[in-house]
């Protein structure tokens, strides 16, 4: 077979191929080099923990070298929720700080004309697509115990002290499912539409000459506050039935585990991998994701750099990647950005809603990114695809249409039929081998 030295770039290779290919012996182990050839990468591992679980394949060895990027708190806290602050001025209310608020305001917002167009029944008082990562009401679910997890794998696992949790069979998810019923979707105060909606229906929502959205699951506020944005404030959490809250945290968002592999093809690895390690060098890593220095950047001459300004008739993303190799293997960490170059304007903003709403609430540490073994792979696929399958249409079943608590029982014991507990296992040993290391 004809192999190529190397494959560079974060998506070039996805999980399982990385897995695959290292079990046929395609891909050439890495860390027998870093001591010798990689400073920069080695001081990596060392001080960061989660990006050595990340890169070592479930056979302990380093297959690829990856790209990390922790541009703040943008990609940890994903899910946030915006509320309309017009229709609230409009009705003397504040944003709802629990839950019992947030039915009021949306009971308001349903019964009353607050976008003043004549109609009283056009308000749609709180949008969501169902498991729709930002979008679902996944988050809503930490006001009864966890937030529920649809990210790295949509699994629904969580990681509390080291234990690994699969929410769904939760007590808290239980008591979610009959309050959302009883409290919110039984009166009309969540729009049922959100089951069937796909992605491009759910942002093309909220166009029409007045707003028609009381509250939205985003990404952020563009996603659906687009036309009508000035009407729109970021929603913190709001305090659950028994007064606490918490919403979910991607521990592992910023590390794509593969920016670089190296095959047995490749007849001198150390030089490639010398020439690999500068790009764990900020100065270079910097110029390899937001441009060089002296065309994208400014050297203000005291250690630190600023975006240049876009050339006039371009976009901001033409001048950028005409100029970078973005997704290669690299890292920038929280310290590249405070004291390097600050983040870029797209990621300031929902950075900084983060900071102020969600992390202090954001205790729901979702299970993070990891390397699996073809053989849990196999076990996954086989047993967790009917166990998610399941879980999700009772979701949709019980939101819609109520009944959890006749079911509940039926649902747990017929989970553990389906082989719940081993599923579990699988990512709770992989879990404890990434972090025992
Ligand atoms: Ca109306």
């Amino acid at each position: 077979m004809d192999l190529p030295d190397a494959l560079y770039s974060a998506y070039a290779l996805t999980s399982n191929d990385l897995i695959n290919y290292s079990a046929q012996g395609i891909l050439l182990a890495l860390d027998g080099y870093i001591d010798e050839y990689m400073p920069n990468f080695k001081k990596v591992l060392e001080e960061h923990p989660e990006v050595k679980a990340a890169v070592t394949a479930p056979d302990g060895h380093i297959y690829s070298l990856p790209f990390v990027k922790y541009d703040g708190l943008t990609g940890k806290i994903p899910e946030n929720m915006f509320i309309n602050k017009v229709w609230l001025d409009n009705l003397g209310l504040e944003a709802p700080k629990t839950i019992e608020d947030l039915e009021t305001v949306l009971t308001a917002f349903k019964e009353k004309d607050v976008n003043g167009n004549g109609d009283p029944n056009d308000e749609i008082p709180m949008t969501f697509k169902f498991l729709g990562s930002q979008r679902d009401l996944g988050g809503l679910f930490g006001m009864f115990g966890y937030a529920d997890n649809l990210y790295s794998g949509q699994h629904h696992f969580v990681v509390d002290d080291g234990k690994v949790i699969f929410v769904p069979a939760t007590e808290g998810y239980h008591n979610a499912c009959r309050y959302l019923y009883d409290h919110f979707f039984s009166k009309g105060l969540i729009d049922l539409e959100g089951f069937t909606m796909d992605k491009a229906t759910y942002n093309a929502q909220n166009q029409g000459e007045v707003a028609n959205i009381g509250v939205f699951h985003a990404w952020n506020i563009f996603d659906l506050g687009q036309v009508h944005m000035d009407e729109y404030q970021p929603l913190a959490p709001m305090l659950g039935p028994d007064g606490t809250t918490s919403w979910g945290y991607v521990s592992s968002s910023g590390i794509e585990a593969l920016g670089l592999v190296i095959t047995h093809a490749c007849q001198n690895p150390e030089y490639l991998l010398m020439w690999a390690d500068q790009m764990f060098d900020y100065e270079i890593a910097m110029q390899m994701e937001y441009g060089m220095v002296g065309l994208n950047l400014v050297d203000n001459g005291d250690g630190t750099y600023s975006y240049a300004a876009t050339p006039e008739g371009m976009t901001y993303d033409e001048f950028l990647f005409g100029n970078t190799y973005p997704d290669s293997c690299l890292a920038l960490f929280d310290d590249f950005y405070a004291t390097m170059l600050p983040f870029p304007d797209s990621a300031k903003a929902k950075d900084k809603i983060n900071n102020e709403l969600y992390l202090p609430v954001a205790t729901t540490i979702y299970y993070p990114t990891l390397l699996f073994s073809e053989e849990d792979n196999d076990r996954i696929s086989l047993i967790g695809t009917d166990i998610i399958s399941y879980a999700e249409s009772k979701r949709a079943s019980w939101l819609a249409y109520g009944g959890v608590d006749e079911e509940w029982d039926e649902y747990i014991k017929r989970l553990n039929d389906m082989g719940l507990e081993e599923y579990t296992k699988i990512y709770q040993d992989t879990y404890d081998v990434a972090f025992a290391q």
